[in-house]
């Protein structure tokens, strides 16, 4: 029985789903600060939660008897850099609470990461599992917090704790909440729109991606994994794709030949996206708990661009 925060963003959505298809929806307990999207999560059981309440966490934790909670809750990077103190706030105290409860009660972790977590000083090309980690943007502080916290508790008080670094997260089904990877979803709307789309992120910026199903997948392959083949815990690189607008602009063109890409920088964003990674090695999560993504750049744009027909006509 899992416990789920952030439940109604980009990814809880359908994770909570796919969760629910995997162990059985009355399994999952889906939560989140406001109920806005929870038609995203169908039958799935629903209670509001602001991950900053530690009590009211405990409270549904003594109620739902989870045996595992998954921490999605999240400020992304744009938006955290617009409101820093509490993007620190909830974004750690709901890692806190949530180890704290799991502590407590026995409980096993799921917390994501992200290539956000890497920063000035980063050798940005084939990043390392472990290197240096400055970020620049509170989220980037806020999520290598979480790492450490995780590995603490991991450590320290025999938590089973686990996550990885996710890069971008590409979609259809729900729009991701002000981060720095967004343009790439919203290239597929604005190329089924309007056939064109304005990048906010310059020619030639390499940022890791990820189909979300491949992200969905990695979360249950971590979990199940044999702990005793873990060398690493809690933030484990892992990544399908680099790609730049002009990459996502040709594979558009390979369906839509006449869509057009043009350029409007937004600066603050195209900052952040040149402190991460062009590209991550993720051969820890491929030799310890067997990673190997699914979609390719062609596999994406070609599914994207059907599901978003229909969604969007
Ligand atoms: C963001 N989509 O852009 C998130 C993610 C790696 C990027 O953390 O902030």
């Amino acid at each position: 029985r899992i416990l789920m925060t952030g439940a109604l963003g980009q990814i809880g959505t359908e994770l909570a789903l796919y969760l629910g298809d995997i162990y059985g929806r009355e399994n999952i307990l889906a939560t989140n600060r406001s109920e806005k999207n929870i038609e995203a999560i169908e039958d799935i059981r629903f209670e509001k939660l602001d991950v900053t309440d530690g009590d009211r966490m405990y409270e549904l934790v003594k109620e739902f008897k989870p045996d595992t909670i998954v921490n999605l809750a999240a400020i992304l990077s744009a938006r955290g850099e617009q409101i820093p103190q509490t993007t620190w706030k909830i974004n750690v105290d709901g890692v806190i609470n949530t180890l704290e409860i799991a502590r407590q009660e026995n409980l096993k972790v799921f917390v994501p990461s992200s290539i956000a977590a890497f920063g000035e000083g980063t050798p940005l090309d084939n990043t390392p599992q472990t290197t240096i980690q400055r970020p620049s943007t509170m989220y980037g502080v806020t999520k290598v917090s979480g790492e450490i916290l995780c590995d603490y508790y991991f450590k320290r008080f025999g938590v089973d704790t686990r996550g990885v670094r996710y890069p971008g997260i590409i979609s259809y089904k729900t729009l991701p909440g002000n981060g720095t990877t967004d343009y790439a979803v919203h290239i597929y709307y604005e190329a089924i729109k309007h056939k064109a789309y304005a990048s906010y992120i310059a020619e030639g910026t390499q940022m890791d991606m990820l189909y979300m199903p491949d992200a969905l997948k990695a979360v249950v392959d971590i979990m199940e994994a044999d702990p005793s083949k873990l060398i690493h815990r809690n933030a484990f690189n892992i990544t399908a794709m680099s790609l730049t607008p002009e990459l996502l602009d040709e594979s558009i063109k390979k369906y839509m030949p006449d869509f057009k890409l043009s350029y409007d920088i937004d600066p603050v964003r195209q900052a952040i996206a040149e402190s991460w990674p062009n590209s991550l090695d993720d051969s820890c999560a491929r030799e310890e708990w067997g990673w190997k993504p699914e979609y390719d750049l062609d596999k994406m744009t070609k599914d994207m661009l059907e599901n978003l027909e229909k969604k969007l006509k």
